[in-house]
């Protein structure tokens, strides 16, 4: 008899405090991990985090710090055919066409065109002229009177990056 209520007891003792301290001890060995892994994490990403916000408040429309221009000729010139233009851009890389690569693209000049929407490939033909060497001057041939010129910079694949990576000027030809 006395076996047995020890028996039932140690039962009763395990059965009662067993779970419990399982539960406890998952609990207890889980979370302090799994927050140390969270604010590593948390404070990894939020210095990323921070820059790239920095960065689209400080230029708004602007892509990110990136600007793209005409070196030459100026808005509003007055120009003779063929006329010499020198393509600029800051904040990203100049590369030939062919691959991918991460903030890098090459060169489109619309001509009395419009930009191309983000994403979409730049048509090629006598009024979208890609750049896919990396060139960043060129000559063109424009008949007399007024003109756009538009600078639209794409990717590797020539897919744009939009109306904020691009720039339109007005010339006029004599
Ligand atoms: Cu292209």
């Amino acid at each position: 008899m006395k076996t047995l209520t020890a028996a039932l007891l140690l039962l009763a003792l395990l059965a009662g405090c067993a779970p419990s301290e399982n539960t406890e001890n998952t609990d207890t060995a889980a979370s302090p991990a799994a927050e140390m892994q969270t604010q590593a994490e948390t404070s990894e990403h939020a210095g990323h985090g921070e820059t790239k916000t920095d960065d689209h408040v400080a230029h708004g429309g602007d892509h990110a710090g990136h600007k793209i221009f005409f070196v030459t000729p100026q808005d509003g010139a007055k120009v003779s055919s063929p006329l010499k233009v020198q393509m600029g851009i800051e904040g990203m890389d100049v590369k030939p066409a062919g691959e991918l690569a991460e903030n890098s693209g090459h060169h489109h000049l619309i001509i009395d065109g419009a930009p191309i929407e983000a994403g979409v490939v730049v048509p090629a033909d006598e009024t979208h002229i890609h750049f896919g060497k990396g060139q960043t001057e060129t000559e063109v041939e424009l008949s007399p009177g007024e003109h756009t010129l538009t600078l639209q910079f794409a990717d590797g694949y020539h897919q744009s990056y939009g109306p904020e990576m691009s720039t339109t000027i007005r010339v006029t030809v004599e």
